[in-house]
């Protein structure tokens, strides 16, 4: 894999810090683990806890006996649900898509009723962890088990069995976005009667798990009224308001910190039951708790994502225009809706067109309840789902009409001239050529070599079949501005703060409301305040993830934190400079006005040898006391930004494929891609993030899938069965970038933290139906296993 070197040379060294491909300053203290990461706390007195977990998947709870338990070496209390029920709320669910959706609520620990396999039914607080999971085998629980509803076709019948006793159906809610004639659905059903083609299909977006490498751990310290809760969380100011709104502590009484995160995919975006218990059970006892989830508990129990069956119709003329799209959604919520469960899909709604033009567009989607862990966000969340359908859809139209999958992408396409544009979902796509990356990406593949590779492999009848796979894509990051969201009750999302103070010695903090827990924030917000302020890359130190230090924030998730945090700093850092002019204007005794800004440095208008460095100004005012009347003596400053629009980074991703015709097996043979992120602040950090996201998407494509049985188990709870790719089985990626600013922020960036993940699915899984189309394959579905590769090509059907 080609890492964009860090120069070496001082001649290569970049002026400018934007753009800058700096080497993380954060990951020595990560790698190594010489850090905080939750688990690594240890308070004075400080008592531990493990859940005992439900084995059935639906059942009543007749009778749970806790006696053993309670006396069992090392333990001090034994919570059931009933012990905590006036205490422990229901868990957060932030978008109601629908006025009249479904919300069974969520109690932390179940009561009566248990509706997956690992909802939590007790917790044991023990000396140490092990005698708290030692005394877990010793609580007996009976369950009148009851029927178990897992399929969603099935789930949404009308006989079907019920997830939860107290619904009608299965159905959470029915979300209609329709775009034209006031949401009749009337334009779309006419392009479709008008239509000379229509290609329709059935795709099945497998359930994953997040699969974070640092489990999800809680500490919480009680001193007196007031409570510290550490968590292995993305999100500690939105947690720290769900958590005092579903305990009743009091939300200046509770310190959340989210310290080291080692990963999160989206995983640890909403409030879990398990930081709900710590904190209770701390109430309760008055000591510091904590617990730390094992491997399989965290597999078992920490949210999915993805899980919809997506039903999709492509209406088009025989010369391949597209006229109109219809998407219809099964969306698998699992047992209870978490913090943005039912909002994931319908935020997908309005990505299905992609990166194209076509005048009709209908979509409905059902949330549906089955007897699984809840679905929330994994990396991307709606938007790789999206794309999946519509990469996939332009693949098999142009099939049905005989042509090349590139010339109807190029035919339905937004053209550069045609930015901004205003899509038929009604966002307005900012600004890229998607013609450009596309052919930046043919010739990093070697396109034309391929395709004469795969033309002399079928007419030679060879075992080992070529296929190449297309994938255009775009997406809407940094979800804004707040007032649409408000008016959603989205709960996520909107504006981002941020606050720079330069200490007396010229050094800068710089605290932000984004929460990294992986995308290198620390390197970067320094980049663009040393820029800015024109101090050295060295002394700016970014502060984060503390309620008690940075109190205003809405952290990172969406790719969202440099477009909205990143501006929230260069915005701090603009007020900086303002406040330290006026100092510095009063003690370089010249006019504000006459006064230039460069490299850190305030000099009077046409004697640039001389003047002020901003860190001296810090040291004046602190040391002398020398500033103007009316000022305050620090150079600090605070901002928020809330941008008028999303960013919407772009790309083409290609992928070259394998397929071993005999055996099923399939191999990447290559994979390039061009994305367009707009400016981009660390290119070392960027490429890291198009690989980790590649190595994701192409993961849902090739590997992963979480696995229930009929009984409502999942098998796949253990990472010899759910198979994360290791860097050794995964190609070398040829990536490059394509520059088009962002108007919706002053840096000009796009978020690139999902893209990798958003376009590499469908690139692959085209591969492969490609190399194997003239053999009648015309779907195989995901993960793409031999077996089901094989079943495909000698079997015909999706191999599933
Ligand atoms: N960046 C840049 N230039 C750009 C865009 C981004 O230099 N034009 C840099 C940013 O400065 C930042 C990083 O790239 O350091 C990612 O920025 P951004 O796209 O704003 O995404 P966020 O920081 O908001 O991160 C969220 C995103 C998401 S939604 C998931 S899921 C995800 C991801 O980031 N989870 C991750 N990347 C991850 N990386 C790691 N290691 N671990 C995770 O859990």
């Amino acid at each position: 894999m080609t890492l964009v070197e860090e120069p070496t040379t001082a001649d290569a060294v970049p002026e400018k810090e934007i753009g800058k491909a700096r080497r993380r300053k954060e990951d020595a203290r990560l790698i190594t683990g010489r850090t905080t990461w939750t688990d690594n706390m240890v308070l004075p007195g400080m008592l531990h806890m493990a859940f005992v977990r439900s084995p059935v998947a639906h059942g009543k709870i007749t009778q749970i006996d806790v006696s053993a338990a309670q006396q069992a070496p090392g333990v001090i209390a034994v919570f059931t649900g009933r012990d905590v029920a006036d205490e422990q709320g229901s868990l957060p669910c932030a978008w109601p898509v629908t006025p009249d959706m479904v919300n069974p609520g969520h109690p932390s620990i179940a009561v009566d009723e248990v509706n997956h396999v690992g909802e939590a039914v007790a917790v044991i607080v023990a000396r140490s962890k092990v005698a708290a999971q030692d005394a877990v085998e010793l609580v007996d629980v009976d369950y009148d088990v009851l029927p178990v509803v897992l399929d969603m076709e099935e789930a949404v019948k009308a006989d079907a069995h019920l997830c939860h006793d107290h619904t009608s159906s299965n159905t959470s809610y029915h979300f209609v976005f329709d775009a034209g004639d006031a949401g009749t659905g009337a334009d779309t059903e006419q392009a479709f009667a008008d239509a000379e083609v229509v290609v329709s299909r059935r795709f099945v977006q497998q359930r994953l798990i997040p699969a974070f490498m640092e489990p999800r751990s809680v500490v919480v310290q009680p001193q007196g009224d007031n409570y510290t809760l550490w968590s292995s969380t993305q999100i500690p100011h939105i947690l720290r308001v769900m958590l005092a709104m579903v305990t009743g502590v009091p939300e200046h009484k509770l310190r959340v910190i989210a310290p080291d995160v080692g990963g999160g995919f989206g995983g640890k975006i909403t409030p879990t039951p398990e930081e709900v218990v710590t904190l209770l059970v701390a109430r309760r006892l008055g000591k510091p708790i904590k617990w730390t989830e094992t491997r399989s508990e965290s597999l078992m129990t920490a949210h999915h994502g993805r899980d919809q069956i997506q039903y999709i119709d492509v209406a088009a003329d025989r010369e391949g225009n597209v006229k109109g799209l219809r998407v219809r959604l099964l969306a698998d919520m699992g047992a209870y809706l978490r913090l943005i469960t039912p909002g994931i899909p319908a935020l997908g709604a309005f990505m299905f067109p992609g990166i194209y033009k076509f005048p009709a567009y209908r979509f409905e989607c059902d949330g549906v309840f089955t007897n699984k862990v809840p679905t929330d966000a994994y990396r991307g969340a709606g938007r790789p789902e999206a794309t999946f359908a519509i990469e996939r859809i332009m693949d098999e139209l142009a099939d049905e009409l005989g042509m090349d999958p590139l010339e109807v992408r190029k035919k339905n396409w937004i053209n550069a001239e045609e930015f901004p544009f205003t899509t038929v979902a009604g966002l307005q796509y900012d600004s890229g050529d998607y013609e450009k990356a596309t052919q930046d990406a043919l010739d990093l593949l070697g396109y034309d070599e391929l395709r004469a590779e795969q033309k002399r492999r079928r007419e030679s009848n060879d075992p080992l079949q070529l296929g190449i796979g297309f994938s255009t894509f775009t997406e809407m990051c940094g979800l804004a501005p707040s007032r649409v969201l408000g008016s959603l009750s989205f709960g996520a999302g909107g504006w981002e703060s941020a606050s720079i103070r330069m200490l007396p010695t010229g050094k800068v903090e710089v605290v932000t409301g984004s929460t990294p827990h992986g995308q290198g924030h620390e390197t970067a917000w320094s980049q663009l305040v040393a820029d800015h302020l024109g101090v050295p890359f060295e002394d700016v130190e970014v502060l984060h993830g503390d309620t008690a230090i940075s109190s205003k924030g809405l952290d990172t998730y969406g790719s969202r934190s440099l477009v909205v945090g990143g501006t929230a700093v260069v915005k701090a850092a603009e007020k900086v400079v303002a406040k330290a002019r006026r100092i510095a204007a009063h003690l370089l005794e010249a006019s504000e006005d006459d006064l230039e800004f460069s490299g850190g440095k305030f000099s009077v208008r046409g004697t640039p040898g001389t003047g002020l460095g901003i860190q001296e100004i810090a040291l004046a005012i602190f040391a002398a006391h020398d500033y103007p009347e009316g000022i305050e003596p620090s150079i600090d400053a605070e901002a928020t930004f809330d941008p008028e629009n999303f960013s919407f980074p772009h790309g083409t991703h290609l992928c070259a494929m394998e397929v071993d015709t005999e055996t099923g097996f399939v191999k990447i043979r290559k994979y390039a891609c061009v994305d367009d992120v707009g400016t981009i602040v660390n290119p070392l950090i960027v490429e890291g993030q198009v690989h980790g996201g590649l190595a994701q998407g192409i993961a849902q494509a090739l590997y992963e899938e979480a696995v229930y049985d009929a009984d409502g188990n999942l098998t796949t709870g253990t990472f010899v069965d759910y198979l994360v790719p290791a860097a050794s089985d995964l190609p070398h990626f040829d990536t490059g970038n394509t520059v088009h600013t962002a108007p919706s922020n002053p840096i000009g960036a796009k978020g690139v933290g999902e893209a990798g993940c958003i376009a590499s699915t469908p690139a692959v899984v085209n591969a492969a139906i490609d190399a194997v189309r003239h053999l009648g394959v015309s779907d195989i579905r995901m993960p793409l296993t031999p077996e089901r590769v094989w079943r495909a090509i000698h079997e015909g059907g999706d191999g599933g």
